[in-house]
């Protein structure tokens, strides 16, 4: 009989609908042991909980995130709030030896994201940064490439995270649809919403940053708050540029923008080496362009006239994830790198060997968010302080 993997997830946000769905897809697309059972739902509007519940098929709703963490059925706390409260929830579902599974950024800082990694590693339970892109097939093929030593001396790191959604000034801050736009809640703005997402999948493909020297701008500086009804400044960054060092020498260039007109979710890198380079284009998701300058088994360049961009289709049941799909040629989606993460946690769990990111991982990204915020700030280069 499977055992139960018993869910409590705290918000019912556009997050919270992404990991509901994972939990509900898990068992009909992973062998896995554990079989997901959703047992609670929390928010503190409770009409909406209640509706969320009916949707996703939750047992439960509760109003008050801490009846979670004292209720003796779950065993995995699902953190889908806004950031200003990841610390708290976090801290107290490991002092009560429950699972926890947390949104991007794990923090709205380096000093809240440390106490949470204490409190997961004291408490020795499983954890992990939902980092979805991660899970794109496309993106682990890169990884793939990359550990096949294919790239050879990595030199350029390329990285563009934009959208549009907030050129207006009539979008007002705050209130449960736009916190991201009030720093007291988020931490930053698209440095901690979308550069993560763009640091996290740089360290992974192209490992730690060591220094970053960063520009932002707050383009709109004043907006409605929609809790107290006033005008209010705005306080997170619009836009972010930045400059990174890899400590394999390599450079990195990082742009992100929520006033890019056109733009609703345009995640890009590329990684240029001496034996080859990788594109990732997410508008394009299940291809990933390669060019391969030195072939692997030779080791001899390929022939001149042959070279090219290869765009290679990731439907194969070769390529990363894909063998829990479809046949090849057909497409997985968005939803799925939720899915995708999940399966990853259960397995991880199952073997011993705990998935990735994890917290501890997921504090590095906090460092280079931080770092890149504090540069803007201060005008000049920091060392991220992330662990070699
Ligand atoms: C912001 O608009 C947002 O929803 C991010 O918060 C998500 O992490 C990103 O993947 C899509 O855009």
């Amino acid at each position: 009989m499977a055992k139960e993997l018993r869910v409590g997830l705290i918000g019912c946000g556009f997050m919270g609908r992404t990991h509901s769905n994972a939990y509900r897809r898990l068992n009909n697309f992973f062998q896995v042991e554990h079989r997901a059972v959703l047992k609670a739902i929390c928010d503190t509007n409770e009409p909406k909980a209640q509706n969320y519940a009916a949707t996703w098929g939750y047992e439960r709703v509760e109003t008050d995130w801490r009846k979670l963490i004292e209720a003796g059925d779950i065993d995995l706390i699902d953190i889908c709030v806004p950031n200003v409260a990841h610390r708290d929830i976090a801290v107290a579902a490991a002092g009560a030896g429950k699972m926890v599974g947390c949104e991007k950024p794990l923090a709205m800082n380096v000093a809240q994201a440390e106490e949470m990694v204490a409190a997961v590693e004291r408490a020795g339970v499983p954890n992990m940064v939902w980092f979805n892109y991660r899970r794109v097939p496309a993106i682990a093929l890169a990884r793939q490439i990359v550990d096949e030593k294919r790239i050879g001396r990595p030199f350029h790191y390329r990285a563009t995270y934009l959208q549009d959604w907030t050129i207006s000034e009539d979008v007002p801050q705050g209130g449960d649809a736009l916190w991201r736009l009030d720093a007291r809640v988020a931490g930053s703005g698209v440095t901690g919403d979308l550069l993560a997402h763009s640091i996290d999948t740089a360290m992974w493909l192209n490992g730690p940053i060591t220094r970053v020297v960063a520009k932002t701008e707050t383009f709109v500086k004043e907006r409605k708050h929609v809790v107290s009804g006033l005008r209010e400044p705005v306080h997170i960054d619009d836009a972010c540029m930045f400059l990174a060092e890899f400590a394999n020498g390599s450079m990195g260039t990082f742009e992100s923008t929520r006033y890019a007109r056109g733009r609703k979710n345009f995640n890009t890198f590329e990684l240029n080496g001496a034996d080859g380079s990788v594109y990732f284009d997410l508008e394009e998701p299940e291809y990933l362009q390669y060019f391969e300058y030195k072939q692997l088994q030779s080791g001899k360049k390929a022939e001149s006239h042959l070279t090219g961009w290869r765009k290679i289709h990731t439907t194969n049941s070769e390529h990363p994830y894909m063998s829990h799909y479809w046949v090849p040629g057909t497409c997985i989606g968005y939803e799925h790198t939720f899915l995708n993460a999940l399966a990853d946690f259960v397995e991880g769990i199952e073997s011993g060997k705990w998935t990735q990111p994890d917290f501890r991982n997921g504090l590095q990204t906090q460092r280079v968010c931080d770092a890149v915020i504090e540069s803007a700030r201060a005008g000049r280069w920091m060392e991220t302080g992330v662990e070699l």
